[in-house]
């Protein structure tokens, strides 16, 4: 028997209801047993005692990645060590990893909370779910782990990498559900494709539950023709959760928030004032009944909006948009701000070009340059240059007209971008200086 979620058809108004009594007790909790909570509401003039409705959250101070840094590794856990059963960690690439931790409680709802995309996907027992996100102090591969196993489903944990080892369990194996991050999914159906399967009879699935990373639509129609299956977005991050925080149900019409453990809200990322459903600003999120790792008012940095009204599928869990990048990603180039989804927006507008791209940052004569590095679409075959140049002036000329601001496009072979297991690399910077 498949296991169902009541919960997820919960009246709003209770749904509410239970939010606001985890996030009071968060913040009492966060305020009493972790001293940087002290000290930040302290100094911020917010008292944790006085919290009436959801909307007085707007008086708390927000908490930020660099809070997470300064208090690496365990100085903001709100439980003691004998109670973490587990730990994940950003990779830190950009500077000091930041910490989840997990108690044996956190671990199940996380389960819970991956497994609603299983249930999104019309899933259940009989399921065989392919996990190859990487495993590891990365969420990725044990978030959906879990989830499977919460949902009794049976589980493969391939882990990244190895693509014909995976091809080949794809084929004989009969996984139903795949995750992993897009950019590894398109690179199984391409690498399938070359080795001269068809991929869309071969391979089972049925869903795939992507993401860790942004991805087009374009994109995703892409990979659902590849693989003959339906991609649902899941979101997630190591600073609140991993994978789970949010995911698509079958409708593909947003990502269902996992209300019942997280409040969220969109704020202006200038002003920090909280903006009505339906606009677009930063996600913020406050844990409802996290023990181990709690977090009040986190600026996740990441672009979306809540989108009004409900859902086509019934669930009243409210939704975000797609993700479409973060405050961090967006370049600024001769001083106008460009995300890379709008870039990918204009590359979608021209057949003759793929979905793999870079973003390069350089410098020349001391000014920064950037530059488009685009693959061509394997089914176009330019012999002849001046074609491929009246392609690149082409597309430099639709750019520029969304964008406002030129950028240099270089289109290159098919393959000719590296390939990742895990998150792909859109914005490569080799700037003098920038590390
Ligand atoms: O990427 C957790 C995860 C694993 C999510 C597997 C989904 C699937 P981090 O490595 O801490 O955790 O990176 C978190 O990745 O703040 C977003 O910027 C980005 N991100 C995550 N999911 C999505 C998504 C995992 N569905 C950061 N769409 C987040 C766009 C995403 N970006």
């Amino acid at each position: 028997m498949s296991r169902k979620q009541d919960i997820l058809t919960l009246p709003h108004d209770e749904l509410e209801a239970k939010q606001l009594q985890g996030v009071k007790e968060t913040i009492v909790a966060c305020y009493e047993n972790v001293p940087f909570y002290k000290q930040l509401f302290d100094e911020a003039g917010f008292d944790p005692y006085k919290v009436e409705s959801l909307a007085d959250l707007k008086d708390a101070p927000f908490t930020t990645k660099q809070d997470l840094r300064d208090n690496y590794p365990y100085k903001l856990f709100a439980v003691p060590m004998s109670e973490v059963k587990e730990i994940h960690m950003s990779s830190g690439t950009m500077g000091v990893a930041t910490v989840g931790g997990y108690t044996q409680k956190d671990l199940e709802t996380w389960g819970e909370c991956f497994a609603r995309g299983i249930i999104y996907a019309n899933g259940d027992q009989n399921d065989i779910v392919h996990v190859c996100y990487g495993y590891g102090l990365f969420t990725g591969g044990l978030g959906a782990h879990y989830g499977g196993l919460w949902m009794d489903s049976t589980v493969i944990p391939m882990s990244a990498g190895n693509t014909e080892r995976q091809i080949k369990v794809l084929k004989e194996m009969g996984s139903t559900i795949l995750c992993c991050t897009p950019s590894y999914a398109m690179h199984i159906a391409d690498t399938a494709l070359e080795m001269g399967l068809d991929p869309a009879k071969d391979f089972h699935l049925r869903a795939g539950i992507h993401g860790a990373e942004p991805f087009s639509d374009n994109f995703r129609a892409d990979l659902e023709k590849k693989l003959n299956y339906k991609v649902l977005d899941v979101y997630g991050l190591t600073e609140t959760m991993g994978p789970g925080v949010a995911i698509e149900c079958w409708e593909q019409d947003g990502l269902h928030l996992a209300e019942d453990h997280f409040y969220a809200e969109i704020i202006d990322p200038e002003t920090g004032e909280v903006l009505p459903d339906g606009e677009w600003g930063e996600l913020v999120l406050t844990t409802v009944d996290r023990e181990a790792s709690p977090v009040v008012r986190y600026r996740t940095r990441d672009i979306t909006r809540i989108i009004p009204g409900q859902c086509a599928c019934g669930r009243t869990h409210r939704r975000i948009d797609r993700l479409h990048g973060r405050t961090d990603d967006m370049l600024i180039i001769r001083g106008v701000n460009v995300f890379p989804s709008q870039i990918e927006d204009v590359m979608k507008t021209v057949p003759e070009l793929s979905s793999w791209y870079q973003v390069e940052l350089s410098t020349v004569d001391h000014l920064d340059r950037v530059t488009l590095k685009v693959e061509l679409e394997p089914d176009y075959q330019f012999d002849e240059i001046a074609a491929i140049e009246r392609l690149q002036k082409d597309v430099e000329s639709k750019l520029k007209s969304a964008l406002s601001v030129g950028l240099k496009v270089k289109i290159v072979e098919p393959k000719s971008i590296p390939r990742s297991e895990g998150k792909a690399k859109r914005v490569v910077d080799l700037r003098e200086g920038v590390k």
